[in-house]
């Protein structure tokens, strides 16, 4: 599948899940202490887990719903179903909450990949601020962190779209996911979505594509030079075009594509060429074109 081309289909459209800016991680306001509100956060996030219970999809619905726990009711609260993942960012330290209702079945997506999906996003006070109920791609290396550490957890499913038909999947991974601000629109916020606020998505995941977003034949997640599961701080020559997007990585007049960046095809430069042997290949090299 020709992923680019798909790509181009939905830049034009600004889904609500993009971040702001590459590096918006919600820390800077010079004034404003992000680990303070991530623990802030996170004490919401707690509350809300222990006080709410999930109710699976049914009868062809995709999502299920969450609801408050009533006085006396004997249901398991959202706490004791969700799996916590502590992450790190800029020292600052996070809690994603996720629950897995189906963990589907086939390609777990990476930070750089694309993605089909459907999705319901809510504030804790229960308002839906976006929905997408038909399948949409999106780029999962141009959305919010929360997304990007969470769709890791699922896999996509089989494609069981019959001739001329909307598109279906079965078997897809599908789940919520629950996260501080400082994992989704920081102390900015966006449209609908106050500073500071917590979020859930419900989240049904049909479809990974591995992105070549510069079509330069080496994969998306292949372009993080430095390794560190961020493909938006790679720009091996500085010229402002990150590497995901550069089709001359090294700026030296020749296309990567054209310095041998990948003999087998695999999409992982691991064998690229290296001509003057000082461990830096080609296509990374400006010595070498
Ligand atoms: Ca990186
Ligand atoms: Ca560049
Ligand atoms: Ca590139
Ligand atoms: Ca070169």
């Amino acid at each position: 599948m020709k992923v680019r081309n798909w790509l181009f289909l939905v830049m034009g459209l600004f889904f609500i899940v993009l971040s702001c800016s590459d590096d918006d991680d919600g820390s800077t306001v010079d004034d404003f202490d992000a680990a303070a509100q991530a623990l802030i956060d996170d004490e919401k996030l707690v509350e809300y887990l222990q006080s709410h219970h999930y109710i699976p999809p049914q009868n062809g619905d995709v999502f299920g719903v969450i609801d408050t726990i009533l006085a006396g009711e004997s249901v398991t609260p959202l706490f004791d179903e969700v799996i916590t993942e502590e992450i790190t960012e800029n020292d600052i330290n996070y809690k994603l909450y996720y629950l897995v209702n189906n963990s589907g079945k086939n390609n777990t997506p990476t930070r750089a990949d694309s993605v089909l999906v459907n999705y319901r996003g809510l504030l804790l006070d229960n308002t839906q601020f976006d929905e997408r109920l038909s399948y949409t791609w999106l780029s999962l290396a141009n959305v919010i962190r929360g997304w990007q550490y969470g769709f890791e957890f699922f896999k996509d499913g089989d494609n069981t779209t019959p001739p001329n038909e909307p598109l279906q999947f079965s078997d897809t991974g599908n789940g919520i996911l629950f996260f501080p601000s400082g994992l989704g629109y920081g102390n900015f916020g966006t449209t609908g979505i106050d500073p500071n606020e917590p979020l859930l998505f419900f989240i049904n995941l049909g479809l990974v594509v591995r992105a070549d977003h510069d079509n330069d034949s080496i994969l998306s997640i292949y372009e993080d030079v430095d390794n560190d599961g961020n493909v938006n701080n790679d720009d091996s020559d500085e010229d402002n075009v990150q590497n995901y997007f550069d089709i001359d990585d090294d700026g030296d007049g020749t296309l990567t594509r054209d310095e041998n960046p990948d003999p087998n095809g695999d999409g992982n430069p691991d064998d690229a060429l290296d001509t003057d042997g000082d461990g830096i290949p080609d296509y990374l090299d400006p010595d070498t074109n």
